[in-house]
């Protein structure tokens, strides 16, 4: 059986993390794409170097063409420019709604079967004009955040109780943003729900508030830690994760931004939601029931990536 062939549009931070992440699990022949000459070449390089110390085997290359990602299995696009200290990933719209275009198109001529991961910000509104652009079914293309909201929200709720990581298990719906909603009700320490733990006496409801709320502003808090970019480690691990679940058809239950028709009441947008991953793409969107304050947490979440469509449409006509 061939290699599955793994092309990342867009080669800086979490480009480079996620063309080493895929070739030390052998996921599959690697090609980096990226306007900046020189940048997916060396990093290519560099990588594939690194290969008989790792003891993988993979194909890695660098380009400045689209035809370079021909065929390819799985395309995560991170191209685009990320926020700096002080920016809202809303301020990202203009310049990055542009580069969707061109990307769009690459993938649409070169790429159509692809599954098609989107990373790049404002995250719903970019995923959503990103499947337009390219023609691409909506099943096969969808937007990581979720998948890196919770796990950071798992990874704080792991930390204060001093569990394993691998026994906590988180649920955020929503936007991708300041609005997205961690539903505590949903979320566990190996099967008890975070409600029950308050009970318990696990943690005050006031000191879960604040966890809730680091998880919100989590991608602002590296942020302003780095200085000179956003996070990507993490975010390149998630979007690993949602490619593997699609190439092995594991039928993952993943928190996603997928396009929704009808469902939650939605009609034409990406928002994120629980979701399975397999070999058809977004095989199944999972409809949880919500009472009164989480559903208006979510309409609120809505309501700004609705808003950011807009944007996009003004500033696309043809989107509209
Ligand atoms: P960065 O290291 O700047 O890499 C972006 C790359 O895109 C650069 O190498 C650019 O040269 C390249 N690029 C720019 N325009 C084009 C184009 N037209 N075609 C191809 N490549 C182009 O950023 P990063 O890797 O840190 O972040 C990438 C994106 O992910 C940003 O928009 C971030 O805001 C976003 N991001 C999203 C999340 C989510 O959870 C959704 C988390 C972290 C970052």
């Amino acid at each position: 059986m061939a290699r599955k062939k793994i092309a990342l549009i867009g080669s800086g931070q979490i480009g480079g993390t996620l063309a080493h992440l895929a070739s030390l699990s052998e996921m599959g022949d690697v090609v980096l794409f990226d306007i900046a000459e020189g940048t997916p070449e060396g990093k290519a390089l560099d990588i594939a170097e690194s290969s008989p110390v790792d003891g993988f085997d993979a194909k890695l290359s660098g380009t400045q063409s689209y035809e370079a990602i021909a065929g390819a299995d799985v395309v995560i696009v991170t191209a685009g420019v990320p926020r700096k200290p002080g920016m809202s990933r809303d301020d990202l719209v203009e310049i990055n709604l542009k580069v969707m275009k061109q990307v769009g198109a690459g993938i649409g001529k070169y790429a159509p079967d692809a599954f098609v991961i989107c990373i790049t910000n404002p995250l719903d509104a970019m995923v959503w004009a990103l499947q337009k652009f390219s023609g691409l079914p909506a099943n096969k293309v969808v937007g990581m955040a979720g998948v890196l909201d919770s796990a950071r929200f798992r990874y704080f709720l792991a930390d204060e109780f001093d569990v394993s990581v691998q026994d906590v298990t988180a649920f955020v719906l929503g936007g991708h943003g300041d609005t997205m909603v961690p539903l505590i009700r949903y979320s566990t320490v190996a099967g008890i729900p975070l409600p029950d733990l308050v009970k318990m006496g696990w943690i005050e409801q006031s000191r879960l508030d604040e966890i809730v709320q680091r998880t919100r502003d989590g991608g602002a808090e590296i942020v302003k830690l780095l200085k000179t970019g956003s996070a990507f480690y993490a975010p390149a691990a998630s979007a690993i994760a949602m490619a593997e679940s699609y190439l092995k058809d594991k039928k993952r239950v993943m928190p996603c931004a997928a396009h929704l028709s009808g469902e939650y009441g939605i009609d034409g947008m990406y928002v994120g939601v629980p979701t399975v991953i397999g070999a058809g793409g977004i095989e199944r969107v999972v409809e949880i029931e919500m009472d009164k304050d989480e559903k208006a947490q979510f309409d609120n979440s809505v309501d700004s990536v609705k808003g950011l469509i807009e944007a996009c449409q003004r500033l696309a006509p043809e989107l509209a």
